[in-house]
């Protein structure tokens, strides 16, 4: 059977169907019709399978975005294709009549959700969610959808002007290079892997010209500065600063070509990442100006200089841990670049004070050698999130624009991707945690709600069953007992054998949970956790104390007695802010733990997802090598099964795409009323979908393609009025068959 769909010719049954497998230039020659279907929607049957091949056909003829309903997939190209991104074709996105009617494209999905701010869809706020796991192209694509906010909702004057750098999109654009400097880093997953979530506000005034963003961050990985996997590397600023230094900055910094430093791991590997250049001129765009980022890279080579710090054993418990000889270089020149006296910073990472009894008192401990390490550690990690934490609300009031100045968003959410390492902890814990998150706030939006909605407005609909990740979050997260809760509980007991503990509890407490497994070939304690994305076995050693994330008061009043004028200002001596530090004493309340105050971030953000109206971008990773032009059929098909494609694709091709509050639409469409008064339901009267609706027509959200349909009958003026307000009132085409699957 031929079928017809948007001007296509498009094949046969028996040529579509051919065939499965086998090279990739067979495989395109069979299928040379099926990279056309602009829409999974239109695939017939909706499978995995048939999915699978449509993607394929598209990614092997360069066409990366393909519409899925209502999400959009979005494939890793993995190589440049700047015609693809260029400012002519975002223009031709922000000026088409109906740019769903373009090719799928990151830029509809920008420009959809820049008229929505305007138009009739509820409530106005956008936000855009963009997902996949680490390495398919999320922070990429946030980067993109900023940079057509850029041109498209920048105030008219700037497509003129010369002083661009001056303009606070730019500016917006700036926090990119800076941001990913601090708070990305090369994994074995992804070059330039985000190790912090963002979330950006960009705010729009009322002719939708952007006046402003703010920038809300989770959980830096800040592990990462004192710790890094063997093939992995620091965040990208320090190997930028290594690498471009000036010959003059290299004298001040103490940084000698080719010195080697213990938390500089790979440095023969270059990214295009490491451009010092590119960050430096950023910073200076949003307002740091050369001192202070001189300052900032000072108090960095002074970390580098920390990594080098190494304790030997001591050989009497009363007595400190001895410097080994080679590192008592490396700790005059940290006390140097950070000002801080030698004296005081080698006895805090030596000893401890230790606050006891009613009267409090204080006695002083040597640490062991592995104590101390940890002291090291701890100071570095100390400094990094409080340096980054810094560099965010510099960057926000940057950027940041008067309240009145703004009346609108749209949210960009770029957080890291979902991650299994062969060796997975707390960090991987979170950041499956928050992908488990965002994961179930896309099946609660879209496949339970609506289906749901369509089942109390009596609509003729057959369930789409669908993977609820529920019983996962339960297992994480669930009240009142969970992984989450027998860490924490770990933490306050404060049990000398907390790991075995811990694995002792998850054994018992929480055997026979549908998503807990054991990892049975694993020597060291540990538990697996089958996400949507896929079983990751977590490492119980380790945990507690990541959660617990102690930080003795000595530190940062050590920090407090450096003359370095950043230092000052990210350690006051009188700080407001009441601090992360350990509790020495029985009277001081106890800590937040990592994970409560993670849990209780990912809460808030998920509270103003809800008060938007959600757009989703899946980014797809074609193969794992990161290499151009591969497509491995059995990652993306995983990638597929675990985000629920299929399912959401069923749910979009049958059901109503097209979901406004009675209130609106009649408010909207409130001129055709008059022209014909018979079609038109008036502001008060109920819905005219079919069944019984709930409570009062305006407070409830309607289906209203039934609706639409019928008006559409009788009244051709509404698509006209539609099609101007920028709409979309259209029925979709006919489904093209795909043959066997
Ligand atoms: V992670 O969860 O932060 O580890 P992301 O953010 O999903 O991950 P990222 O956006 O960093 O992945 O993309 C990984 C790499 O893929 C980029 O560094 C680019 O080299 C490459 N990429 C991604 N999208 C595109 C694209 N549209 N065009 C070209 C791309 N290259
Ligand atoms: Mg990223």
């Amino acid at each position: 059977m031929l079928q017809q769909v948007n001007g296509h010719s498009l094949g046969t049954d028996a040529q579509c169907g051919e065939p499965l497998r086998g090279d990739l230039q067979d495989f395109l020659g069979g299928e040379t019709l099926l990279y056309q279907l602009d829409d999974l929607t239109k695939v017939n049957p909706v499978t995995l399978e048939t999915v699978l091949r449509c993607l394929q056909a598209r990614y092997t003829t360069d066409t990366f975005y393909t519409n899925a309903g209502c999400t959009l997939v979005a494939l890793n190209p993995f190589k440049p294709v700047p015609q693809l991104y260029s400012p002519e074709l975002m223009r031709e996105y922000h000026t088409a009549p109906q740019p769903q009617k373009l090719k799928p494209h990151v830029f509809t999905v920008g420009e959809q959700t820049y008229r929505n701010v305007k138009s009739l869809i509820e409530p106005v706020n956008q936000s855009i969610v963009v997902s996949g796991e680490s390495g398919a192209g999320k922070t990429w694509t946030s980067r993109c959808l900023m940079k057509f906010y850029a041109v498209v909702a920048s105030s008219p004057t700037s497509w003129e002007s010369h002083q661009v750098a001056e303009r606070i999109e730019q500016r917006i654009l700036n926090s990119n290079p800076v941001m990913e400097a601090f708070g990305n880093a090369c994994t074995l997953r992804n070059n330039n892997s985000s190790r912090f979530g963002k979330f950006i506000q960009l705010q729009l005034n009322r002719a939708q010209q952007m006046t402003g963003a703010a920038v809300q961050t989770y959980l830096l990985e800040k592990t990462r500065v004192a710790c890094q996997a063997s093939s992995e590397r620091n965040f990208h600023i320090f190997y930028q600063i290594c690498k471009g230094a000036s010959a003059n900055e290299r004298l001040q910094w103490h940084l000698p070509e080719g010195a080697a430093f213990s938390w500089l791991p790979n440095p023969e590997r270059t990214l295009e990442e490491d451009c010092f250049e590119v960050t430096r001129e950023a910073m200076l765009h949003l307002g740091i100006d050369t001192p202070t980022q001189n300052n900032i890279f000072k108090v960095l080579a002074g970390l580098l200089h920390l990594g080098n710090v190494r304790f030997a054993d001591s050989e009497d418990e009363a007595q400190p841990c001895q410097l080994m000889d080679y590192a008592k270089c490396s700790v005059r020149t940290l006390a140097s670049l950070l000002q801080l006296p030698e004296d005081a910073l080698l006895e805090t990472l030596r000893i401890r004070t230790i606050r006891a009894g009613r009267q409090q008192q204080v006695f002083q401990k040597p640490c062991s050698r592995a104590e101390c390490d940890t002291r090291r550690d701890c100071l570095a990690k100390l400094v990094y999130a409080r340096l980054f934490d810094w560099l965010v609300s510099v960057i926000n009031s940057s950027i940041y624009a008067d309240p009145d100045s703004w009346t609108t968003f749209i949210g960009l959410l770029d957080v890291y991707g979902f991650e299994s390492f062969p060796d997975n902890s707390l960090e991987q814990l979170c950041i499956n945690y928050a992908n488990e998150k965002l994961q179930q706030h896309f099946v609660a939006h879209f496949l339970r709600v609506q289906q749901e909605e369509y089942a109390v407005e009596g609509l003729e609909w057959s369930f789409v069953n669908y993977q609820d990740n529920q019983s996962c979050l339960d297992l994480i997260e669930g009240s009142p007992i969970s992984i989450c809760s027998l860490l924490n509980e770990e933490c306050r007991l404060n049990r000398p054998n907390s790991a075995a503990q811990l694995q002792m509890r998850i054994e018992s407490v929480l055997a026979g949970r549908p998503c807990l497994g054991q990892n049975k070939l694993s020597r060291e304690p540990s538990f697996i956790v089958v996400h949507y994305a896929g079983p990751v076995c977590y490492h119980t050693a380790g945990l507690v104390e990541k959660n617990k994330d102690p930080v003795p008061p000595e530190l940062t009043g050590l920090l407090q007695q450096s003359q370095d004028p950043l230092l000052k200002v990210l350690f006051p001596t009188n700080p407001k802010e009441k601090s992360q530090e350990e509790p020495s004493g029985q009277s001081r309340a106890p800590v937040l733990t990592v994970v409560s105050r993670f849990k209780a971030s990912l809460e808030q953000l998920l509270q103003v997802l809800h008060d938007t109206t959600p757009h989703y971008i899946r980014c797809i990773k074609p193969n794992s090598q990161g290499q151009a032009q591969t497509f491995v059929r059995e990652e993306v098909l995983s990638q597929l099964e675990a985000c629920g494609l299929v399912e959401t694709i069923h749910i979009s091709a049958a059901g109503f795409p097209i979901r406004v509050s009675h209130r609106n639409f009649v408010e909207r469409y409130e001129l055709l009323r008059r022209l014909h008064p018979r079609a038109s339901p008036g502001p008060h009267s109920p819905s005219p979908a079919k069944g019984h609706s709930k409570g009062p027509p305006h407070a409830k959200e309607v289906t209203l393609q039934p609706l639409l349909r019928d008006i559409l009958h009788t009244l051709p003026a509404l698509t006209r009025a539609a099609a101007t307000l920028g709409d979309p009132v259209e029925a979709r085409p006919a489904p093209v068959h795909c043959g066997r699957t």
